[in-house]
């Protein structure tokens, strides 16, 4: 027997990538509900070799539905959510709405999965269970590790994020002004503030009052609220002209000394993570390599000799895969595999 699972806007990036990792990875499903907005109703979208056609969430019994993903925005996520938790569906949340509400619990599993534990047997639970923003959920996979082994102090992150992060407005937007430019258009930005082919942009999200941008602080909020609120984390969130895939520049303090090769070795021992790192020309992974894959690539590993027991290394990952969507799958296979679910799959 097998769950049955629904998937709140399963026409966009996030969504579509959703149904095509539960296809892949069998996850044990025995229906499965694309749902979206009443315009979009009747839409059809691919789960493995099936077509399925998009039903209307304004009217959708939840009753009985084991999983809830949901990937259509904070304000959708926020008037449904807990209704859909109160039918006793389970929801996994890739909005930012819930992230940092102190009973929600936010979770990467091969960082913090035994929050999970201790959540599910809690009789007040809401069922609200939320998924990382995609920058951090990469970084705080090549950061455990670390923290283990020598304990973090303070980290420095540069990002260099895809506009798939965006949504597909934000990739067209990219297709268009890149091959518009070859042909004299000027670019007219809609999406991004500024022209996002053939440059960098310094912002993404709105701008807080201490001038850090609402991705920046997220960088911050979730890196504490899954890894340890004692790590100081400053950070700069730049939109780069790549389409899928987020980099990161990190820059580590810790507590303890810890060489390159110590950190290498204890990488390549933990999971979701593959080092690459070759001291040599094309040794270290670019988004190129990450999109369509499961792993956070790490790379570039080295000492950072301008603090005390310092590192620096450069992180990869499909920001739709381990950036949202594979990582809202992992987060429901958790709950299967350390039995926190009422049935369990045959
Ligand atoms: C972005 N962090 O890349 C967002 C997506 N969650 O814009």
């Amino acid at each position: 027997m097998g769950y049955k699972v629904a998937i709140v806007g399963a026409t966009g990036n996030v969504g579509r990538e959703m149904l095509d990792i539960l296809a892949e990875r069998n996850f044990p499903v025995d229906e499965l509900v694309p749902l979206a907005s009443s315009r979009s109703v009747g839409r059809e979208v691919s789960f493995g070799d099936k077509v399925l056609k998009c039903k209307n969430l304004d009217d959708f019994d939840f009753t009985g539905t084991d999983f809830v993903l949901m990937s259509a925005g904070g304000d959708i996520s926020k008037h449904w959510a807990p209704k859909i938790g109160a039918t006793g569906a389970i929801v996994i949340d890739n909005s930012s709405a819930f992230r940092y509400h102190e009973d929600v619990p936010l979770i990467v599993p091969e960082v913090n999965a035994g929050v999970l534990d201790a959540y599910m047997a809690k009789n007040d639970r809401k069922n609200i269970i939320a998924n990382p923003n995609c920058s951090t959920a990469q970084l705080v996979v090549a950061l455990k590790p670390l923290h283990d082994l020598a304990t973090l102090t303070r980290i420095v992150v540069s990002t260099y994020q895809s506009v798939s992060g965006g949504g597909k407005d934000a990739m067209d937007e990219l297709w268009n002004q890149t091959k518009g430019i070859f042909v004299n258009d000027t670019p007219t930005p809609a999406k991004f503030t500024k022209q996002i082919a053939f440059n960098v942009i310094p912002h993404i999200d709105v701008f807080m009052e201490d001038g850090y941008t609402k991705e920046e602080w997220k960088v911050l909020a979730e890196t504490k609220k899954m890894l340890d609120s004692r790590i100081k984390v400053t950070c700069t969130a730049v939109r780069v002209p790549v389409f899928v895939g987020h980099s990161e520049a990190v820059n580590m303090e810790f507590a303890k000394p810890i060489t390159p090769d110590e950190a290498r070795d204890a990488l390549r021992e933990a999971p979701g993570v593959v080092v690459l790192d070759k001291r040599e020309n094309g040794g270290y992974a670019t988004p190129v390599e990450a999109k369509g894959e499961d792993a956070t690539y790490v790379s570039r590993i080295r000492e950072d000799a301008t603090v005390e027991n310092g590192l620096a290394m450069w992180v990869v990952s499909d920001n739709l895969r381990k950036g949202a969507a594979l990582n809202t799958i992992q987060i429901a296979e958790t709950l299967i595999s350390r039995g926190l679910m009422n049935k369990q799959a045959a």
